[in-house]
């Protein structure tokens, strides 16, 4: 059962917040001269590599989060393709949060950049919600300058798709009465936690729309996808809360990995593609609310040995960073200098969720800690000069990256 009960609880009042195009606004607020540009962020142009997000001018050329970044660039050739700078969109993420947690006690965040707030009862002290709402956004671009969505609404299921649907700048009130006829207005993607596979099913049965979804008995769900997945599916559908925390993959490893167009000899590129697999796989963990202690680097050569070597530290992970020496520090150990790579990935492994009923203030505290080690390892490499030239051979100039061989442009 959901935290919130299964029935809508009139009383009740969530927020969710969630930041626009989180990467590419914060590269647009450090660099002035790429707003109103389209800004990918993600592997380098070339690569065979992902993007991370794009800024919306860029979404217009159909880019979108996760599609291959050679394909964004056949999209948008002239677009302004930047790298991840992880411990930055960490630092801006930080401020916003300490905002967010100024309005509740029971506040719990659940990505780099999105947060549920319990604002229940809070009316009196903050005046109605749609009012703390505004007040939120304008502080949040007065401090930062990122603008972001708020729905608002009486489960946190519901918040979420709240503010998903008012964006970018967004803001979105769904009353507990309209509940069921917004969750009808929504397409069947649009529903959080179902994925590609679910709709693929869905759709083999004509089961095409949200309306679809409600008229179809249980039963016959339970048939189609189990009874996990229709029991989620038969709430969702009627804005009551499935339990958004149950309902992400209950993976034991959490992995990503690149297969180069061309094979890879070149130490530096090598280096470079495991800081860009590592930031991938650190957002991924962080965006399952997940731990690991356990780094797996994957080698495979041109002519298709594959081998994997592991590494178990004695914390939990906790950047990017870390993730990235432990991959150097494993690739050092078994690298055959003679044969060219195809194919480089990081995985970690025995992934769990922080335990206890306080998930998201505990995952609070991962990330502050997160954030202090990343700012110490930044210090740390600016008193050694032998890292700095490491990190800095890894970085692209800004809107300098080059289109690979195989990519028209
Ligand atoms: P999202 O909130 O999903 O996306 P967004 O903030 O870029 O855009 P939107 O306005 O639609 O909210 O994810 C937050 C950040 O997480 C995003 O800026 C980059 C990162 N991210 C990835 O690295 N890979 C991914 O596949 C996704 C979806 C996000
Ligand atoms: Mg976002």
């Amino acid at each position: 059962m959901s935290p919130e009960g299964e029935i809508i609880n009139n009383n009740r009042v969530f927020f969710h917040v969630d930041l626009d195009a989180f990467y590419a606004s914060v590269e647009q607020i450090d660099h002035p001269e790429y707003r109103g540009k389209p800004v990918i962020v993600g592997a380098k142009p070339g690569s065979r590599g992902v993007v991370s997000t794009c800024s919306y001018e860029a979404r217009k050329f159909g880019i979108k989060s996760a599609m291959p970044i050679s394909k964004a660039y056949r999209l948008c050739p002239n677009g302004i393709y930047l790298p991840v700078r992880m411990k930055r969109y960490m630092e801006v993420s930080q401020a916003v949060m300490d905002i967010l947690r100024e309005y509740t006690p029971t506040f719990q965040q659940i990505s780099i950049d999105e947060a549920f707030l319990d604002m229940t009862g809070t009316e009196r002290l903050f005046g109605p919600p749609a009012e703390t709402a505004k007040e939120i956004k304008q502080r949040v671009k007065e401090k930062t300058g990122l603008t972001l969505s708020i729905g608002i609404a009486p489960n946190r299921y519901l918040a979420k798709l709240a503010s998903d649907y008012d964006k970018p700048d967004g803001l979105y009130i769904v009353r507990a009465e309209e509940a069921e006829k917004f969750v009808e207005k929504l397409e069947l993607k649009d529903l959080w936690g179902v994925g590609k596979k679910t709709l693929e099913k869905l759709r083999q049965s004509n089961i095409t729309t949200v309306k679809k979804l409600k008229a179809t008995p249980k039963s016959t769900l339970v048939r189609l996808l189990g009874r996990a997945a229709a029991e989620y599916l038969y709430k969702a559908a009627r804005g009551i809360d499935p339990g958004i925390h149950q309902t992400e993959n209950k993976t034991h490893s959490i992995s990503s990995e690149a297969t180069f167009q061309r094979d890879l000899k070149d130490l530096s590129e090598i280096y470079r593609a495991l800081f860009e697999i590592s930031s991938q796989v650190m957002y991924r963990l962080l965006r399952e609310n997940k731990r690991s202690k356990t780094v797996v680097l994957k080698i495979r050569y041109s002519d298709f040995t594959t081998l994997t070597v592991q590494k178990s530290l004695k914390h939990w992970v906790t950047s990017s960073d870390e993730v990235y020496k432990t991959a150097k520090e494993l690739f050092s150990l078994k690298w055959n200098s003679t044969k060219p790579i195809r194919l480089l990935g990081i995985g970690l492994h025995n992934v769990e969720s922080p335990t206890g009923i306080a998930q998201g203030e505990l995952f609070q505290n991962d990330f502050n800690k997160m954030h202090k080690i990343e700012e110490t390892i930044v210090k740390l490499k600016n008193k050694d000069s032998n890292i700095k030239i490491t990190r800095a051979s890894l970085l692209t100039k800004p809107g300098t990256s080059k289109p690979g061989r195989d990519n028209p442009g």
